[in-house]
Order: structure tokens, then C-alpha cells, then sequence
């Protein structure tokens, strides 16, 4: 048996340099396990409650009353428990809390205690985290996955709410479909980078970069920034669309007002239909596979005509529209929205709700791609979880910063040590 025999949060802080939630849990046996929680930045308004302090001290955004939330009412309640029934414990939190949206105890106090729960159980079983990751889905959902290594989508340039520049789109993304292994697909990206900051350099442009690693240039237009990515990727000898696809988070609602998208940088305002037709133009020219939040999280006619228009030849990934939410997913799924979800731990606040998550995406041919947040730490668990999972994809910023390469370089041991585990090739078909 493995006894929970303490629980201690501590305040951490996160790569922009703002407070989060440090959770570690120790065992009756001595095992002990610490978790870190991320956060966002262009959140969707559904997402459950990150509990911030408001108070004079680090910039109203102190996390101490989640800190005491653990400590004083959560702790109690599992000190005693087996650490490895994740779904009940889960279901305890979520009780404790008795609210819809983890307003009261403040899903990044739940979730600092789930993250830690479910690394220490694996810890405790002596199984790598992606295998009990693993273990834990097909005993919540009566399955049996196959993992495997997923291609990673690699946030090379920053726009949006995560730079100060003048790109309206939040995240140009490569994504080294044509790759034969999560090495090869890391190699190839890291060299692409490279190129791009050359480029970037000779043509006068900035190469400082964004909250997820990516440049931050003043490009002029979404046109001049995948060209661009283009010719980095050409220079590397690597085909554009067969190799390595062009993967685009819009982040909409960020630019949605008043029934328009205000494209500033490109001086355009043009209404739904207008901008779905603007989208399927953009993948006409380039190639695009994936678009992320091409549509406002609340302009449910326009998903709905955008699923029409381009779901068949690209992948549409509901982020702020289904918040990693099953409620929200089943909606998306019976007014075909799109037809794939992003799905982060923390925009609903436990594992055992984002694993009910993606098995309802499976049911029902969604495909998950595991991300991270735009707000990060060292923690990462999602590379185990989206191994574990064989979700195929995780999007977790530029190859460049340690917040980001943490996951990737845990994907890189994984697949070293691991000969048995195929890499997602082509998983966009
Ligand atoms: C997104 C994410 C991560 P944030 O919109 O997909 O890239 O950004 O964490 O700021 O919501
Ligand atoms: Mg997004």
C-alpha cells in the first residue's frame, strides 16, 4: 500500500516570472513526489478558476490562498489514502470544492495535487510515468490504448498575446509530419529555428523572442511570416507540406469584437464568413495542416461554417471553445464544430476529468493534442501524458528556453529508452 502521509504547497514561479502552485506529497513508505502547475495567458472564458490572490504583492497574482487551500482543506481529506486511486482522489477534490468551475478552491490548488498524485503513484509502482499513465486511462475508461511518440507542433513564431508585435495570428507552428522519429523530427525543428534566425537577422528583423520561445519580429503580414517559415524550411533541404506542415493557434477570440475580427496588423476587419473564407485562402496558398482557434469562442455558427468550409482538408483544433471541457466537447461534437481538441490539465483542473476528456474525443474520431501552457515550469508531466495517451501530438512551444525543451528533451529519453514505441508518423492524413 502506498499512504499519503503528507501534503506541502509552496508558491514557485512560472517562465514570465509570476507565481504558481508547487505541490509535493510524501508517503507513509518515503516516497514523495513534487508537482507544478501552468498557466495561461489567453484563457479561454470557460476554463475553470485559477485562484489568484488580488492582494498589493506580486502583482495581485500571489497564489497563497491556493497554497492554504491545499494545506488546511484538501490535505486532511486525503492524508490516509492510497495515492494510487487517482480517480478517486480526483473525485474527492472535485467534491470538496462543490462548485462547477473549482471557484472555491481554485483549480490550480486541484491540480498541483492531482499532478503530484499521479507521479508519485507511478513512482510508488515503479513504472515509468507514461506506462502508468497509460494504466490509469484504460482502467477510468474500460480501454486499451497504444501509446506511442507524437510529432510535435513547435511554436517558432510568436504573435498575439504572447509578443509585443504587430501579428494578430498567436502561434506559427512547424510540424515534422514526414519525420521517422521523435529524434529526427527534434533534429529537423532545432535546424529550421536555426534558419529562421538567420533569415530573420540578414532581413533586419528582431530575433528576440516570445513567452513560448518563438521569434517576436514586427512581420507585416501573415503572408510575409509563413513565407518565411518556408524558405527555413527549404534551406534545410526538407519539402514544405511532405516533410514538415505549417501549423497556425489563431487564438480568435483575442481579436474578435463586436461581431468582427480586427486583424490589426494586416488592417482588416472582416465579419465571420469573411474570416473563415480569409482562413481557407491562407491554406489555398500554403500548407497549412492544422488551425487552432480559428473562430471566437462563442461564435458557434462560425466554427460551425469553418468545420464546413475546411474541416475535411485540415485539422480544427477547439482550444478556448471546449477548455478541455466534456461538456463543452459533447456540444462541439454534436453541432460538429471541428474535429480535433486542444486538451490542457489545467483549464479543467484534474487528470481524471482530462483523461474523460480525450476518451470522449476518441469515441467520436476527435483527435487530442496535448499542450502546454503559455505560462510553464520544469514540470513535465505532459510529455509522459501525451505518450501515455498516444494522442500522436503535443504542442509545447519553440525548441529554445527550458520551460519549453523540458518536455521535449523527456520525450527524447523516452524514445531512447524505449525501441517498442512507434512515432506518430503522418498523423495528419
Ligand atoms: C494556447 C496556449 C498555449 P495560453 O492558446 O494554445 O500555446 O496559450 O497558455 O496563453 O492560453
Ligand atoms: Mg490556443
Amino acid at each position: 500500500m502506498s499512504i499519503i502521509s503528507s501534503i506541502q504547497a509552496i508558491q514557485v514561479i512560472d517562465s514570465r516570472g509570476t507565481p504558481t502552485v508547487s505541490c509535493k506529497i510524501v508517503l507513509e513508505n518515503g516516497l514523495s513526489a513534487t508537482a507544478m502547475v501552468p498557466s495561461g495567458a489567453s484563457t479561454g472564458s470557460r476554463e475553470a478558476l485559477e485562484l489568484r490572490d488580488g492582494s498589493d504583492s506580486f502583482m495581485g497574482k500571489g497564489v497563497t490562498k491556493a497554497i492554504t487551500n491545499i494545506q488546511e482543506t484538501i490535505a486532511p481529506v486525503l492524508i490516509g489514502v492510497d495515492v494510487t486511486n487517482q480517480q478517486e482522489i480526483d473525485e474527492k477534490m472535485i467534491a470538496l470544492d462543490g462548485t462547477s468551475s473549482k471557484s472555491k478552491l481554485g483549480a490550480n490548488a486541484i491540480l498541483g495535487v492531482s499532478l503530484a498524485v499521479l507521479n508519485l503513484a507511478a513512482k510508488s509502482l515503479d513504472l515509468p510515468l507514461y506506462r502508468y499513465v497509460n494504466k490509469v486511462f484504460n482502467d477510468i475508461n474500460g480501454v486499451n490504448l497504444v501509446m506511442q511518440m507524437p510529432v510535435p507542433m513547435l511554436n517558432i513564431i510568436n504573435g498575439g498575446e504572447h509578443a509585443d508585435n504587430n501579428l494578430d495570428i498567436q502561434e506559427f507552428m512547424i510540424m515534422p509530419i514526414g519525420a521517422n522519429s521523435f529524434y529526427e523530427a527534434m533534429q529537423w525543428s532545432t535546424e529550421i529555428y536555426s534558419n529562421l534566425k538567420k533569415l530573420l537577422k540578414t532581413k533586419g528583423f528582431s530575433t528576440s523572442v516570445g513567452d513560448e520561445g518563438g521569434f517576436a519580429p514586427n512581420l507585416s503580414s501573415n503572408d510575409e511570416t509563413i513565407e518565411l517559415i518556408i524558405t527555413a524550411i527549404r534551406n534545410n533541404k526538407l519539402v514544405e507540406g511532405k516533410d514538415v506542415g505549417i501549423a497556425l493557434d489563431c487564438a480568435a477570440s483575442e481579436f474578435y469584437d463586436d461581431g468582427k475580427y480586427n486583424l490589426k496588423g494586416e488592417q482588416k476587419e472582416l465579419n465571420s464568413t469573411e474570416f473563415s473564407q480569409y482562413l481557407l485562402e491562407l491554406t489555398n496558398r500554403y500548407p497549412i495542416i492544422s488551425i487552432e482557434d480559428g473562430m471566437d469562442e462563442n461564435d458557434f455558427q462560425g466554427w460551425s461554417n469553418l468545420n464546413q468550409v475546411l474541416g475535411k482538408k485540415c485539422q480544427l483544433v477547439g482550444d478556448d471553445l471546449f477548455v478541455t471541457n466534456v461538456s463543452e466537447l459533447q456540444r462541439g461534437i454534436d453541432e460538429s464544430l471541428a474535429n480535433s481538441i486542444l486538451i490542457k490539465f489545467n483549464q479543467i483542473g484534474t487528470i481524471t476529468e482530462t483523461m474523460k476528456t480525450i476518451h470522449l474525443g476518441n469515441k467520436h474520431g476527435f483527435k487530442s493534442i496535448i499542450s502546454h501552457r503559455s505560462g510553464e515550469t520544469e514540470d513535465s508531466t505532459i510529455a509522459d501524458l501525451c505518450v501515455g495517451l498516444g494522442t500522436g501530438q503535443i504542442k509545447t512551444g519553440a525548441p529554445c528556453r527550458s520551460d519549453r525543451v523540458a518536455k521535449y528533451n523527456r520525450l527524447l529519453w523516452i524514445e531512447a529508452q524505449q525501441s517498442d514505441l512507434n512515432f506518430a508518423k503522418n498523423v495528419i492524413s
